[in-house]
């Protein structure tokens, strides 16, 4: 089935510097995978950052992993479905990013020609989902305020802000005394602090989060089950949570009741819907993650939210949240802060070939 592989690693320009507790970025590298095969293309993208500071995994290693040992393994696999590709690249130990886009390529593939929607795919009904937006961390508190001000303004459904020590507890007070207490608002720490911290957390619970994002190290299950003892405010988990396996023990010891569900953190979308699916039959609530994706990864997002059991609004924000020029048609808000799930086949969108062409910084490709 496949006959043509291209691996391309383009930068794009953020419209604005993006701080997390991991560092601060000015550009977003992606790797993009297209398989061609049966006379249709297939899309993924590997979200793996140019550093590797969120996860162990970076864009250059993944080209890397692809190359040499996820596409040997996939070619000599002969896969026809999707589904058949996490079990062609087993063998490989970690690496979900890398996998994740050539699992999202074939499937891609594969829906654009039965002419299925992403959507439909996963079984998710809804024709829109409520956005939410992730606001980093900003040099002042006033400059805090405006920023969220101009989120709330365009209709954004929750406000997601980043800290980390030193900055927590007084843009929170900030932003809830400005925007008041129905504005739904939620904090990512991405790892920033220790159990020792438990007092200073606790101080968060007089705000009426929605939840506290990912507080501890991303191997630290057992200290997150701790903390969830001492506060009222739901613990929310992202980085710990790598598979359908790890969701399964963090809901099961109480270390979240909430989990934030990023297909390329877990290896792939069949294992995101089955984090949904396993999350959905406990009562814990999920909502999907986001990491500064073009509109093809976006899309796909917005596809697999669009199931039941994301009951809380994900970060889905828009294209024009990060990007003045997205690769693909851009994603859009609507006006009341809702985005479109894609109703074309596959994840509904190809990269601009010029756009594509002008933002790469490096290609490899492979013909059979
Ligand atoms: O809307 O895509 C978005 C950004 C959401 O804050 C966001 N993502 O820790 O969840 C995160 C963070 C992230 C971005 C992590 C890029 C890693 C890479």
């Amino acid at each position: 089935m496949i006959e043509a592989i291209e691996i391309r690693t383009v930068r794009l320009p953020l419209r604005a510097p993006f701080q997390t507790s991991n560092g601060v970025s000015t550009e977003r590298e992606l790797v993009l995978v297209r398989i061609a095969g049966g006379g249709a293309e297939g899309w993924g993208e590997c979200v793996a950052e140019r550093e590797p500071t969120y996860s162990s995994e970076h864009s250059r290693g993944a080209v890397d992993v692809m190359r040499s040992f996820l596409l040997p393994r996939l070619l000599a696999a002969q896969v026809r479905t999707a589904e058949e590709v996490a079990p062609a690249l087993r063998g490989v130990v970690g690496h979900p990013m890398a996998k994740a886009a050539l699992e999202l390529a074939v499937l891609d593939l594969v829906l654009r020609r039965r002419g299925v929607p992403l959507a439909q795919y996963f079984g998710a009904t809804r024709t829109r989902i409520p956005a939410g937006v992730s606001v980093g961390i900003q040099p002042s508190v006033a400059a805090l305020l405006d920023v969220v001000g101009g989120f709330v303004d365009e209709g954004y459904r929750r406000i997601k802000l980043k800290i980390q020590p030193g900055w927590d507890v007084e843009p929170v007070r900030a932003v809830r005394k400005k925007f008041g207490d129905d504005l739904p608002l939620q904090v990512d720490a991405n790892a920033a602090y220790d159990l020792a911290d438990a007092p200073l957390l606790r101080r968060l619970d007089e705000f009426g989060l929605l939840l506290i994002e990912q507080p501890l190290h991303h191997d630290d299950l057992y200290q997150h089950a701790r903390l969830a003892e001492m506060l009222t405010t739901p613990l929310c988990l992202d980085e710990s949570v790598v598979s359908a396996r790890s969701a399964a023990a963090a809901i099961s010891m109480g270390a979240a009741s909430i989990i934030n569900v990023k297909p390329g953190r877990v290896g792939g979308y069949l294992e995101a819907k089955r984090i949904h699916d396993l999350a959905q039959a406990h009562g814990v609530a999920v909502w999907c993650g986001g990491m500064l994706e073009s509109g093809l990864g976006r899309r796909a997002n917005i596809a697999l939210a669009a199931l039941p059991g994301f009951t809380l609004p994900g970060d889905t924000s828009a294209s024009d949240r990060f990007y003045a020029t997205d690769l693909t048609a851009p994603v859009t808000l609507e006006a009341d802060g809702h985005v479109l799930v894609p109703s074309e086949p596959g994840i509904g969108a190809t990269p601009d070939p010029d756009l594509l062409r002008k933002f790469t910084v490096d290609t490899w490709s492979y013909e059979r």
